[in-house]
């Protein structure tokens, strides 16, 4: 009898029922095969324990948590996740913060969450380990004799190769990675990067079916490009609220932004754009203001703080020089807005902008296209860096790093005849239908169960 599917993440959710886009494809997917979830407790304890506790609402699968200490948090998450992992896979070396605490805290999580694993997993099982808080979680199984299927997918960009530099000696991605026996990435892009990491290794062999074999072990590595729950979301910006009457009182044209407040998505570059495209656009037109909505986000860590600043200090500069008695061009909202809202603040918009230096998907691009009124639909401006670019080939792609370049497509998208909006969206919606999430989780639960089994352990190096 096949085994049941275990699904680890960082986040878990408590409630029966979860909604949100990934949240709810994995709680879809783990409903069908039955299984666990497993994520860590959001509060802090003083001891860790060694075993897993039963966590939220329990409902046709089981959700257990594990637990952090302070140092664990700071060394761990804040530390080694996202001081050292976050900025090398987002080709920000220069944020990297070294420090031996966060490599042994990295360590001794990954070990400890192994440890509670195994006391709950059959070797007919499937792991499935979701993103880069959890590289070295098969290693670890590995070590305790588990022999099932464990699949791994990363949701942020897979690094360069020269930008592993940056990673200390102990961060050993190639053996980490090796240990899987499906590495899942976003895009094609991404896994010719891990493949050229794996072409640098001495002892990896390139198979004829496309894996890869390190030692006794095999690995496939395969992108799995991740959407969202593409009806829920169209039907989402479809409805009409009071609150809406807002937006429809917002004079003129609309830009929207999306995105948690990090310097991977590249926000004080797009807000120059559009204080660009002010300083050059023809007066007689029609207003246009830019909405952009930035939660914050790990506001613990330096990098976060400052950028932060950077962008307020750009809103009341791009504001001070172009606003009016009667218009403020430039709209920032410091936090989170009800998805319904958002969908359909979406569908008012005219352009929505996303322009990321680096980032593994983007699922804002997704929604705002799925948002979209086909009679009448806007167009996306969207970052040739972001791997929604690979699919959403018919959005206007943009050089983040080239104001002048987004300033001139903000220009065009505002400008564009409603039949190349059509076509454009069209082209677009395809895509998103084709990676729906729950397409995307069936794709990669299948993949892992064809995954032939292999040696659990790696010869000894
Ligand atoms: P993120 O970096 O968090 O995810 P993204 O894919 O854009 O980025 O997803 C953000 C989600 O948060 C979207 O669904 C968006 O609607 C929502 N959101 C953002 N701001 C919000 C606000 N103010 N209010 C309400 N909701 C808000 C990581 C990777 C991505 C990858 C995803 C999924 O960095 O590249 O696409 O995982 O794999």
């Amino acid at each position: 009898m096949a085994g049941k599917l275990i699904v680890i993440s960082n986040r878990i959710p408590s409630e029966a029922a979860p909604s949100g886009g990934l949240v709810f494809a994995l709680h879809e997917t783990l409903r069908k095969t039955g299984g666990i979830w497993i994520g860590s407790h959001p509060d802090i304890a003083d001891k860790p324990s060694e075993t897993l506790s039963e966590y939220g609402e329990q409902g046709e699968y089981s959700r257990f948590s594990f637990t952090l200490s302070q140092s664990d948090y700071e060394e761990f998450y804040l530390g080694f996740s996202n001081s050292v992992l976050w900025p090398v896979c987002h080709r920000r070396g220069d944020l990297v913060e070294l420090n031996r605490g966060f490599e042994e805290g990295y360590a001794r999580v990954n070990a400890r969450l192994a440890r509670q694993v195994v006391k709950v997993a059959g070797p007919d099982d499937m792991i499935w380990v979701h993103d880069y808080h959890f590289f070295p979680l098969a290693s670890e199984l590995r070590k305790l004799g588990y022999t099932g299927k464990i699949g791994f997918f990363l949701h942020i960009p897979f690094p360069a190769l020269g930008d592993m530099g940056a990673l200390p000696r102990a961060a050993n991605l190639p053996h980490w990675l090796a240990d899987y026996d499906l590495v899942g990435l976003q895009t094609r892009a991404d896994v010719a990067r891990c493949l050229e990491m794996f072409r640098a290794e001495s002892d990896a062999e390139f198979m004829m079916d496309g894996t890869v074999k390190c030692g006794s072990r095999t690995v496939a590595v395969r992108s799995f490009p991740i959407g969202i729950d593409v009806e829920t979301f169209v039907k989402a910006a479809q409805e009409r609220t009071e609150q809406d009457k807002l937006a429809d009182d917002m004079a003129g044209d609309l830009v929207i932004g999306v995105d948690r407040l990090d310097y991977s998505k590249g926000l004080p570059n797009r807000f120059r754009a559009f204080g660009r495209y002010l300083e050059t656009r023809d007066e007689r037109e029609r207003r246009v203001s830019m909405v952009q909505i930035a939660p914050p986000s790990r506001e613990e860590v330096a990098a976060y703080r400052e950028l932060r600043y950077e962008l307020e200090e750009l809103v009341g500069r791009v504001n001070g020089e172009h606003g009016e008695i009667d218009w403020t061009p430039l709209r920032y909202i410091h936090r989170n807005l009800d998805r319904g809202l958002l969908a359909r603040l979406y569908r008012r918009a005219r352009v929505g902008i996303v322009t990321p230096f680096a980032d593994g998907m983007n699922l804002v691009a997704k929604e705002y296209i799925a948002a979209q009124d086909p009679e009448n639909p806007g167009v996306l401006v969207l970052s040739h860096m972001a791997g929604a670019a690979e699919d959403l080939t018919d959005a206007l792609l943009v050089n983040p790093y080239d104001i002048e370049d987004m300033s001139e497509a903000l220009k065009t998208a505002l400008a564009m005849p409603l039949d190349e909006r059509k076509r454009r969206y069209a082209s677009c919606m395809k895509k998103v239908r084709e990676t729906d999430v729950s397409n995307w989780s069936r794709k990669y639960v299948q993949a892992l169960k064809s995954c032939p089994a292999t040696l659990p352990v790696r010869s000894a190096p």
